[in-house]
């Protein structure tokens, strides 16, 4: 075991952060009261905090239209999200870009991203200009299965390649693009050995397993920060709820996701592991933070509740950045 038990403690905070938040979401999406499309991270956790783990806010990530996991895993402000959800007024981007479009550069979080292949050629930019800074800095691209498949990833990771740029893609294999099965869409069945083919290092990790996504992780980032060029990895995980919120998920075999909640859940399987291994974090000390991190959602879900709409003035501003 590398990491300390307080930086332990904080890894298992923040997936119990993304669960709860998403959890949670789910059953106020059924209310109505919050505006647009939701795509839910629950059951990916380890993936997202497994990978931004050792990441410091001066390097970049570009995220997916699954993007709320993501962003708790870079550190963005879990009551300023959830107010961007709602569409208010302090919401992390005033409540304009709600869930697809969450963004907070001082975070090193360059947004979610509707376009399903648009991240990867955006942190190959941010990477090219952490290489130009010099200061060791990287970039990472989350995908799903199904951005593999997009043009915009192949020439990413070319350029990535040829230019020894630092960025990490990282395919997160949940099974389905959309409503689609990746054995169907993915003509090599192998998004890691197809990365692999454009020329650098690809590995495949269990998805579910914190310590598996982390210690991936550590060797793409060494090769990055030393100047060794792009990795990838690719992490076979699930999605706990559909593709969107409102997919009846008729293409999903009955029990398929209560199977995956009992087999495939990183948070049962991290504390299986501090259990296994004697620690060095108890069950009590889990359960505390269980329990912080129920109150902390419950807080920004009522902040969320109570705080103001955007006035009809600002309609048309944030339109274009100013410099
Ligand atoms: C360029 C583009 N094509 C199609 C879509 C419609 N679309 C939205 S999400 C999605 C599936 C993406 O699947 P995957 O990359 O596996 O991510 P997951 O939803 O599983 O996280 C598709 C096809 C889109 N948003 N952008
Ligand atoms: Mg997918």
């Amino acid at each position: 075991m590398t990491l300390s038990p307080e930086r332990l403690a904080q890894v298992y905070r923040s997936m119990k952060l993304i669960r709860e938040f998403e959890e949670r979401l789910h059953t106020e999406i059924a209310t109505g009261e919050i505006p647009g499309f939701t795509h839910l991270y629950s059951g990916q956790e380890a993936v997202a905090v497994g990978v931004c783990e050792a990441l410091s806010d001066a390097d970049y990530i570009a995220s997916t239209h699954r993007g709320h996991g993501h962003c708790i895993a870079k550190g963005c402000d879990v009551t300023g999200m959830m107010k961007e959800i709602y569409g208010r007024a302090d919401g992390l981007c005033k409540g304009k870009g709600g869930s697809m479009h969450i963004a907070d550069f001082g975070k090193g979080m360059l947004g979610a991203n509707a376009i399903v292949g648009g991240g990867p050629p955006l942190a190959v930019g941010a990477a090219i200009a952490c290489q130009l800074r010099g200061a060791g800095n990287v970039s990472v691209a989350f995908g799903g299965d199904g951005s593999c498949n997009q043009g915009t990833v192949f020439e990413a990771m070319n350029l990535a390649v040829v230019l020894k740029a630092p960025v990490i893609f990282v395919f997160e294999n949940n099974g389905y693009s959309e409503h689609t099965g990746v054995d169907y869409a993915v003509g090599s069945k192998d998004i890691a050995a197809r990365s692999a083919g454009f020329g650098m290092p690809a590995e495949k990790v269990d998805g579910s397993d914190f310590f598996a996504v982390h210690a991936a992780m550590q060797r793409a980032l060494q090769r990055a920060r030393a100047g060794g060029g792009p990795s990838t990895i690719e992490a076979l995980t699930t999605r706990f709820f559909g593709h969107f919120e409102g997919d009846p998920q008729r293409y999903r075999a009955k029990d398929e996701v209560a199977q995956q909640r009992r087999s495939m859940d990183c948070l049962a399987r991290f504390r299986a592991r501090m259990e296994a291994d004697g620690g060095p974090l108890t069950a009590a000390q889990l359960d505390a933070i269980d329990a912080e991190v129920m109150a902390e959602i419950d807080a920004a879900v009522k902040a969320a509740k109570a705080a103001p709409l955007p006035p009809e003035s600002e309609l048309t501003t944030d339109v274009y950045i100013n410099y």
